[in-house]
């Protein structure tokens, strides 16, 4: 199997990954197998909150949670890690499906963990001041207890919250204000027919959902997302007058492909598009246990259905351009092959464990006239190496070359700076880093002039 580690230790012509598949931009990262995504609009972004799929897991070995967030949604930026099992002492394993939500100035992370006391799936309760944490174990232990995972909220009008959850039962609560308590019974949602699908040979599970709801309300209507028909999980919906139904069953929204046996939704409006989170098995060594979040946009029909979505792995159009006279962070990425994130001893995160031949692309860089130089920020305990610049892909057109020197460590930090000629108009920049062996230097943040 190949994975990241190895996957970066590999020469490019070893490795075999189809052409089209590096040329595009789904998966969103392919650095990390990520899983589960959760999006939210915040601060004119869309942040994507996503599990974490460890490299050689042969179950659904997940520890952390990961945030990315995009302001075009094409060129990711990684925030790394805002919580992870360590976040809730009592949490044994299991850090599977959470969704973050934002109310009273506070981001609320809802995430299924295995209680260590009981040895039960249960529901534990992140908060945190800023969308990308650390948050912090909000009530000192687990929220509910009963063995069932993927919680999702959804604040309605009149301000109620609801969250659902459940596998292979479908479960809802209100919750209060403060968004880390209850009041009355958790309610388990009668699944039938009419409200969710028939499904054929498996006396046990009769109706389609499965698990992942993913509640939201769009006009009148009410959507509730779900993983259905497992096993492999295809993506289908049923809608409703209120946020506890009656729910209608819709069909399917995305088909089965690939190897992982799961899929898991999650559904939001940026700008005026409609937009389609999953994952899937699509990178190199992909599979149930090394999944990938990916995205589409779509359109609702008329009346409100959803229509069927594909998995591409060409995702959406970039909304805009990027903008490459203001610093952009390394980590800002619409593909990248090789190299992996870090924490940055700078804050945030830089790039890092850059071996010759990896690279990055950066997709809708606005040159306008043309920049004259190329500034970065690196660090080198090494030999260091070079960032030669292209555009069109990894191999196109040169427009400037940086040497990077050693700087006496990987967290010692010095700009370099280049000249730049021919870069006009809006290109996709691909960064190429060339060097000798082993890992050549790390990268944090990059503008032109
Ligand atoms: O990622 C672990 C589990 O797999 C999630 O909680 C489910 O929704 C399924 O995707």
């Amino acid at each position: 199997m190949v994975t990241f580690k190895t996957w970066a230790l590999l020469s490019l012509s070893q490795l075999l990954v189809p052409a089209s598949l590096v040329k595009a931009d789904n998966p969103i990262v392919q650095s990390l197998y990520t899983t589960d995504p959760a999006p939210i609009i915040h601060d004119g972004r869309v942040w994507v909150f996503t599990g974490h799929d460890e490299d050689g897991a042969d179950y659904y070995d997940m520890r952390d949670w990961q945030l990315y967030s995009s302001a075009d949604m094409a060129n990711w930026q990684h925030h790394g890690s805002p919580a992870g099992l360590q976040t809730f002492p009592w949490a044994s394993r299991d850090a599977w499906a959470g969704q973050v939500i934002q109310r009273n100035g506070k981001f609320y992370f809802y995430v299924p963990v295995v209680d260590g006391a009981s040895g039960a799936m249960s529901i534990g309760v992140g908060v945190s001041e800023n969308i990308a944490g650390p948050y912090e174990d909000a009530i000192g232990g687990p929220l509910l207890v009963n063995g069932e995972i993927d919680p999702t909220v959804f604040i309605d009008d009149d301000e109620q919250a609801y969250m659902y959850w459940g596998n292979p039962n479908l479960w809802y609560v209100k919750l209060n204000e403060d968004m880390v308590s209850y009041s009355g019974d958790l309610v388990q949602v009668e699944l039938t027919a009419e409200g969710f699908g028939s499904r054929e040979g498996n006396p046990d599970r009769p109706y389609q959902y499965e698990e992942g709801p993913w509640l939201y309300k769009r006009g009148d209507i009410y959507y509730m997302i779900y993983a259905a028909n497992c096993c492999p999980e295809n993506i289908q919906y049923s809608t409703g007058p209120s946020a506890t139904g009656p729910w209608t069953y819709r069909g399917i929204i995305m088909e089965t492909e690939g190897t992982s046996i799961t899929n898991h939704p999650g559904i939001i409006d940026y700008n005026g598009t409609s937009y389609f989170f999953y994952h899937n098995s699509a990178l190199p060594g992909g599979g149930s246990f090394a999944r990938s979040v990916a995205v589409e946009s779509f359109a609702y029909n008329e009346d409100g259905t959803i229509p069927k979505i594909a998995m591409t792995t060409e995702g959406p159009e970039q909304v805009g351009t990027l903008d490459p006279y203001v610093r952009q962070e390394a980590e800002t990425i619409a593909w990248s092959v090789g190299i992996e994130t870090e924490v940055c001893s700078e804050g945030g995160m830089d790039v890092g464990f850059i071996h010759n031949g990896d690279y990055i692309k950066v997709k809708g860089v606005a040159f306008g006239d043309g920049p004259s130089t190329f500034t970065a920020s690196v660090a080198s305990e090494t030999q260091g190496g070079s960032i030669e610049l292209r555009l069109g892909s990894e191999t196109g057109t040169l427009i400037g070359t940086c040497e990077v020197p050693g700087t006496g460590g990987w967290q010692t930090w010095m700009t370099v700076e280049c000249p730049i000629s021919d870069a006009t108009g809006t290109n996709d920049l691909y960064f190429r880093f060339r060097g000798g062996d082993g890992f050549l230097f790390n990268f944090d943040w990059w503008k032109f002039e």
